[in-house]
């Protein structure tokens, strides 16, 4: 574990329980002649769950899947586990054999599974299979609510497609509970999704998540666009956030990972040489190039796509025959239709190639159906000279990333599908479209050709990223942000206008500065910033307040626009976010220096030139300052801006502050005066010390809202828990403004 995890769950988790519900249960007892014999299932994401249950002592529940899980729990269907040092709790769910044919080989996975890798002429319903689903649904809700009730304030984290409906189910029962959800396949977009009849149930049941975890962004964007054709909801695009039925879920990419150091350890030893040696002399594959495959039998894994390739490449390219061999270890897993077929399609091929091109006492394929120990998977890895992912459609892919972590020599290629979500983060790796075979022929060619310069860049390339993102670091990430949810819900969000009567008596006798923030506070949020024009009516009420309350609008617009827009004399304005000050008289700068200057038209240029082209965009340039405005731009493009907004931006960090608003991205000097610092300063030269009210809806504002912290009010528009009061729109502050103006008069 890391220190960050350690430190996360050392602080997060003290007065906190995380319970984990998976389908698949961490330790499976099972009786073996008259005896019990515990097994662990491999996976690496099991492994560190589990590393993290045990320290943080919560409780896992999962279906109870082995044949002697009845006899070692006790009366609440728990067990301590592991079990020779216990740490945690395993509540284990206990399912028919009809549930497990319909909820999991029926609706899990001959429909969703085949839904989500866009394999459609594989899914397969029936009505009953949905009925088990939902029962097992409510099953393990049930466990869950029942372990909930005995510590209230636990952290749930669900796991994957066989759970769809859980989190809604518990909300339902424990509206408060902080829950998250991790999606670990695709999820498709609405074109697919659509295909599915319980489309609307399944997005509601995990709707009911405050969080929920996808691989990579296209699935997150996926996801809010199946919602938004679903449901009435409230789907914020860019701030990834769904608000149904009163709850908010946050939506984030998080690419799940493996134990790099546990892979890259056991490939350095000796021991591994040794394996690696002995395999090669097992399977005659002494001074051959070798290629690997690792992977369950699963039609997503396109096996039969990689064959194709295989066989064209040994067609084309004669002189590989005798000198390559492409060794595919697969491991059986759901053994029902369709994958009885499969295997024996994937076989019978195997079985044609091999007779096709064998030769003396060398086999293009090695096909080892097994399950290989970790230590001969990691010589198989590290020995190859190919490492081939070729899914036609994957959450991400494991095996990608432990070919590379065993890869100690760096004389591997990968060879890597660019439907898989790990083409999304491993740069360094040889992307191949599974269904153009011929280019997938190519490519094998290629790295078998490559330098080993080439090879070894790359390698170091790939290997720095899986390093640096580890399992750990996916599990750190997340935690830390369910954490962060339930921090925040554990605040009270006020909402001033049910509280005027306090805040009347809170500001009796205390004499009042009020500082307003333009856009958003005084008009509503509009599609380009030239239209957010102040309405008469506001006006008025702004033109009544400043006779009797000083009165400033601070802004990040120009202060020219803004005395423009506003219009009313005799108050202060500040515009550019705080930097330019007008005090009714003179105008106050906070000055950038010459490098500023010099650098902010440096990143204004680099912006234009990069970003040209993308339709709606607006880059205003306000001296100082420079504001880039994106609410009209269309969805398809925003990846492309925020990708390359982020590459420029972030050489200029240490100069500039960029902050993200309302659909828009602010650069500001980190020297020049903010909003904040504008409050101190009008405060200071009005002097009397009156306590300031501001009310404001931008990120922007936080700096303000920090200085008025313990000395006034603070007043947000729109649900935030981070002031004293929050309204919900510009319609409301004007309500008030009046009734400020009430009190005043009084
Ligand atoms: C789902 C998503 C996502 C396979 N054969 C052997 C063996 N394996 C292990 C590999 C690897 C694991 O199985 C397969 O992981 P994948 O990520 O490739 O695929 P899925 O099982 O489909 O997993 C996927 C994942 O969830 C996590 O979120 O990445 O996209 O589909 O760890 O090593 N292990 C051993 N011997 C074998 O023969 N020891």
């Amino acid at each position: 574990m890391t220190d960050q995890l350690r430190t996360l769950v050392d602080k997060g988790f003290t007065d906190k329980r995380l319970v984990i519900v998976t389908n698949r249960e961490p330790y499976i007892h099972k009786k073996v002649a008259s005896n019990i014999k515990i097994e662990t299932p491999a996976g690496g994401v099991t492994a560190a769950l589990d590393d993290v249950l045990k320290t943080t002592s919560g409780v896992w529940i999962a279906w109870g899947s082995g044949s002697a899980d009845r006899e070692v729990v006790d009366e609440n269907n728990t067990i301590e586990v592991p079990p020779d040092e216990p740490a945690y709790t395993l509540r284990r769910v206990w399912l028919s054999s009809t549930d497990i044919d319909n909820y999991y080989h029926g609706y899990s996975n001959r429909m969703l599974w085949p839904l989500c890798h866009i394999t459609l002429e594989r899914v397969f319903f029936r009505r009953r299979f949905w009925q088990s689903y939902k029962k097992v649904n409510q099953l393990f809700a049930e466990a869950t609510i029942e372990i909930l009730k005995k510590t209230p304030d636990s952290l749930l984290w669900i796991h994957d497609y066989h759970l769809c409906l859980v989190p809604s189910i518990v909300r339902d029962t424990l509206p408060e509970s902080t829950i998250a959800h991790f999606w670990h396949i695709p999820w498709p977009d609405w074109s697919v999704f659509r295909v599915c009849p319980q489309a609307r149930e399944l997005v509601e049941g995990l709707l009911g998540s405050d969080l929920i975890g996808f691989q990579i962004p296209l699935f997150v964007k996926n996801f809010m666009d199946c919602v938004r054709e679903l449901l009435d909801a409230e789907v914020d695009m860019l701030r990834q956030k769904i608000t149904y039925r009163g709850h908010t879920t946050v939506l984030r990419a998080y690419p799940i990972s493996i134990d790099f150091d546990k892979f890259n350890d056991q490939a350095i030893k000796k021991a591994t040489s040794r394996v690696i040696n002995n395999i090669k002399r097992e399977y005659n594959l002494e001074n051959r190039y070798i290629g690997i495959g690792v992977d369950r039998l699963e039609y997503t894994k396109a096996l039969i796509k990689r064959l194709q390739a295989i066989e064209l490449f040994f067609e084309k390219y004669k002189s590989y025959r005798g000198r390559f061999t492409f060794v595919q270890i697969v491991t059986a897993t759901r053994l029902k239709e369709p994958y009885l077929s499969y295997k024996k399609a994937v076989e019978d091929m195997v079985e044609r190639i091999n007779r096709r091109f064998s030769r003396d006492n060398w086999q293009p394929i090695l096909y080892i159906e097994k399950k290989l120990g970790f230590s001969e998977l990691v010589a198989f890895y590290r020995m190859a000279d190919v490492g081939v992912v070729s899914s036609i459609y994957d959450g991400m892919n494991l095996v990608a990333k432990e070919f590379i972590s065993s890869q100690v020599d760096k004389k591997g290629v990968l060879i890597l599908s660019e439907f898989a979500g790990a083409a999304d983060e491993l740069e360094g790796a040889l992307l191949i479209n599974p269904y153009d075979v011929e280019d997938f022929a190519e490519q094998i060619l290629k790295a078998l050709k490559m330098s080993d310069k080439e090879k070894s860049e790359r390698m170091e390339s790939l290997r720095q990223q899986v390093r640096h993102n580890d399992i750990y670091r996916w599990i750190t990430d997340i935690l830390g942000d369910i954490v962060d949810i339930a921090a925040f819900k554990n605040k009270k969000c006020t909402y001033l206008l049910d509280n005027l009567q306090k805040l009347k008596e809170q500001l009796s006798d205390r004499e009042l500065f009020i500082f307003l923030d333009y856009d958003g506070t005084l008009t509503p949020i509009v599609e380009t910033p030239d239209r957010a024009v102040l309405s008469d009516e506001m006006r008025e009420v702004l033109k009544e307040l400043k006779e009797v309350l000083p009165l400033a609008i601070i802004s990040g617009r120009s202060l020219d626009d803004l005395m423009n827009r506003v219009s009313v004399d005799g108050i202060y304005y500040a515009g550019n976010h705080g930097a330019e000050i007008f005090d009714g008289e003179k105008v106050i700068v906070s000055r950038e220096t010459e490098r500023e200057k010099i650098l902010m038209a440096e990143i204004l240029n680099r912006l234009k030139e990069s970003l040209q082209g993308i339709e709606g965009l607006i880059i205003e340039d306000k001296g100082i300052t420079t504001s880039v405005h994106f609410r009209k731009v269309r969805v398809k493009d925003l990846n492309r801006l925020f990708k390359e907004f982020k590459l420029i931006t972030r050489e200029y960090l240490d100069t500039f502050r960029i902050t993200i608003g309302k659909k828009v991205f602010e650069i500001r000097p980190i020297s020049a005066w903010n909003k904040g610092d504008a409050v101190e300063w009008i405060l200071g030269s009005y002097g009397n010390n009156r306590i300031p009210l501001y009310i404001g809806d931008d990120v922007t504002d936080e700096d303000a809202f920090k200085v008025v912290q313990g000395r006034g009010i603070s007043i947000g528009v729109g649900l935030n828990c981070k002031v004293d009061y929050y309204l919900k729109d510009h319609k409301e502050v004007m309500a008030f403004l009046r009734e400020v103006i009430n009190w005043q008069r009084r």
